[in-house]
């Protein structure tokens, strides 16, 4: 699978270690090899991404076919071009951009196939059958039946654990008949890999940094080791809240968290149950809240989901950026269809690699889908800052950047924005700083682990480490190891329970996100200084700076025609993933944590 066959959320990134005979090739023909490549690539892509967008946004059994027949042909293409580029690794002589533009074709395949006749077609088969039994399954309660949007929803606001318990079970009950297609998934994929030179599918995936493949995933350990004692201290506080709200016969004090009752399918993100994790009022903090709900703000001033996106385009236009073009108005999927089956999961699309950009979600008016609105958003605006690079440079500097563009946007959104948009009449004070960053924690440091989990499970499975026989076991000793999480009750013989998240049903690489969360923040204290913003971090907006917005933008522009760390530096200064920002943006919740979590045994 390419990554130019799907929308940004599928975009792939890497380096590669491929060692081919050199013998022979000249300084000359790599410059006609890669431009010949690139010349067919993005011809074929463009068909590849019509076919995706439809059977994306109407699956039936033909557009799965036609995608899946595209798909397979861009499989082959760039494994041939990924092989062909090979024979010149170690030619002396070659122009810097021919020799970027050979690097990334030797990685530029996040699925690849063998070259055995029919493998990339018996791939692409596999993938689509994958994705479509994700994003069709039902899950019947009461007699109805719910798709998952629909079971997210309750989630959010369902507060009986046994009615909370039933809809995590029911949807994770639709994952057992993905195994058997999961398993041909990576037998093929690993085939694919290691004739690209890789020892499987996962160390291809570490191969995608600009750095050693063991390096990078010491790297994200690191990192990892700097804010998980903070993530512990969330999970204690949290932990309480659950105890105090359900009682110990549902949520113990100690030991970890039933990880249905988090508010979200997957125990990613918490912030959905913010009304349970809300400071107390006997803890000296007055009102104890934020000062308002961003979802009833949204409802109450008559916000759909077509201005949710229009609002979201407004803070990218006040950074400067161009509006979006018609045709993204006309093209886009914004709400859930009537009458046909589509993938659900948000994506950003640019489908000619050009201008005609579009989203494709099923929103909802709450707070999470504003974010998400922001989220895909900057995906769409970083495919056009890039559009005028070489097609092979047209991508994120890496994933984990494509990744934070749009997450970056919303961490802008602040009271003094919200006020701004009219959301609210004034900015809560200084007494709702805790409150503000306790709702932003429940997102953004509970994501962490599962971030990096998520591709620890998948880097373990294509290894063979994990087998079929482990894979449900093995998930679950990486989510209670570093979620400290348990499912509700005990788990079928037959259960898959990473199959029921999309990323793992659909092959998205997972890593991007972690990486995300760490970059975002550092664009935003880069952003905020540069602003000159003295406040605490966590109320500065940067909505309507130009000045920041053309230094963004010029970030932005490079797409991935350098190494990572330059497109780091030219916005930030900085050249290294560092955990420090996020670690200042939380530092005073931090400290309040510790406080209220006294006399507590944290950990699990
Ligand atoms: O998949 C997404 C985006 C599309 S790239 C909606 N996210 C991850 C997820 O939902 O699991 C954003 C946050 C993490
Ligand atoms: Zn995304």
């Amino acid at each position: 699978m390419s990554r130019r066959l799907r929308s940004a959320c599928a975009a792939l990134l890497g380096a590669f270690s491929v060692s081919g005979a050199a013998a022979a090739q000249t300084a000359a023909e790599a410059k006609v090899f890669a431009e010949s490549a690139e010349a067919e690539l993005m011809r074929i892509s463009e068909y590849a991404a019509r076919a995706a967008w439809v059977q994306n946004t109407y699956i039936t059994d033909d557009t799965n076919w036609l995608a899946a027949k595209a798909n397979a042909e861009m499989t082959d293409a760039s494994v041939r071009y990924a092989k062909g580029a090979a024979r010149f690794n170690g030619v002396t002589g070659i122009d810097p951009v021919t020799a970027r533009k050979l690097y990334l074709l030797q990685q530029g395949l996040v699925l690849p196939a063998s070259s055995r006749p029919g493998a990339a077609a018996e791939l692409a088969a596999v993938s689509a059958r994958l994705e479509t039994a994700y994003s069709t399954a039902k899950v019947t309660i009461d007699g109805k039946p719910y798709a998952l949007d629909e079971l997210e929803d309750l989630l959010r606001t369902e507060r009986d654990p046994a009615k909370i318990r039933a809809v995590w079970e029911g949807w994770h009950a639709t994952a057992p008949p993905m195994k058997a297609d999961y398993q041909s998934l990576v037998r093929l994929a690993n085939e694919g890999s290691k004739e690209l030179g890789y020892a499987d599918t996962g160390a291809l995936w570490r191969s995608w940094y600009d750095m050693p493949p063991d390096a990078f995933a010491a790297k994200t350990d690191a990192l990892w080791a700097q804010v998980a004692p903070f993530y512990r201290n969330l999970h204690c506080y949290v932990r309480g809240r659950l105890n105090l709200r359900y009682g110990d016969a549902v949520q113990k004090k100690t030991g970890p968290i039933r990880a249905d009752l988090l508010g979200n399918m997957w125990a990613q993100q918490w912030g959905e149950i913010y009304d349970i994790a809300a400071p107390a009022p006997s803890k000296g903090l007055g009102a104890a809240e934020k000062g308002y709900d961003v979802t009833a703000l949204l409802v109450e001033k008559g916000y759909d989901p077509d201005k949710l996106v229009r609002t979201g385009e407004g803070f990218y236009t006040s950074l400067g950026f161009a509006p979006l073009p018609a045709s993204f108005w006309e093209r886009s999927q914004i709400v859930r269809p009537a009458g046909r089956e589509v993938v659900c999961h948000a994506s950003a699309w640019s489908i000619d690699n050009d201008q005609d950009l579009r989203v494709k979600m099923c929103l909802r008016v709450n707070e999470t889908d504003f974010g998400t609105v922001h989220h895909e958003l900057g995906h769409n605006f970083y495919q056009r800052a890039y559009a005028n690079q070489p097609f092979l440079f047209r991508n994120g500097a890496n994933d984990g950047f494509h990744e934070a563009i749009g997450d970056f946007a919303a961490l802008n959104l602040t009271p003094s924005y919200l006020q701004q948009l009219g959301l609210i009449a004034q900015q809560p004070g200084s007494d709702a700083d805790i409150p503000l960053l306790l709702r932003q924690a429940l997102d953004k440091v509970a994501f962490l682990p599962f971030g990096l989990l998520v591709d620890k499970w998948r880097w373990q499975v294509f290894s063979g480490q994990v087998t079929p026989e482990t894979y449900n076991d093995a998930w679950w000793k990486l989510r209670t190891q570093y979620q400290g999480i348990v499912p509700p009750g005990p788990r079928s013989a037959d259960a898959f329970d990473p199959g029921a998240k999309f990323h793992v049903a659909g092959s998205t690489p997972y890593t991007r996100y972690f990486l995300a969360h760490i970059y975002q923040f550092q664009f935003y204290r880069a952003a905020c200084r540069q602003a000159g913003w003295k406040g605490p971090l966590h109320r500065c907006s940067i909505y309507g700076n130009k000045e920041i917005g053309a230094k963004f933008d010029a970030m932005l522009k490079m797409g991935q025609s350098r190494p990572w760390p330059e497109a780091l530096e030219a916005f930030t200064g900085e050249k290294d993933l560092d955990a420090s920002a996020i670690a200042e943006y939380f530092a005073p919740l931090d400290a309040w944590l510790r406080v209220q979590n006294r006399g507590q045994i944290c950990g699990w």
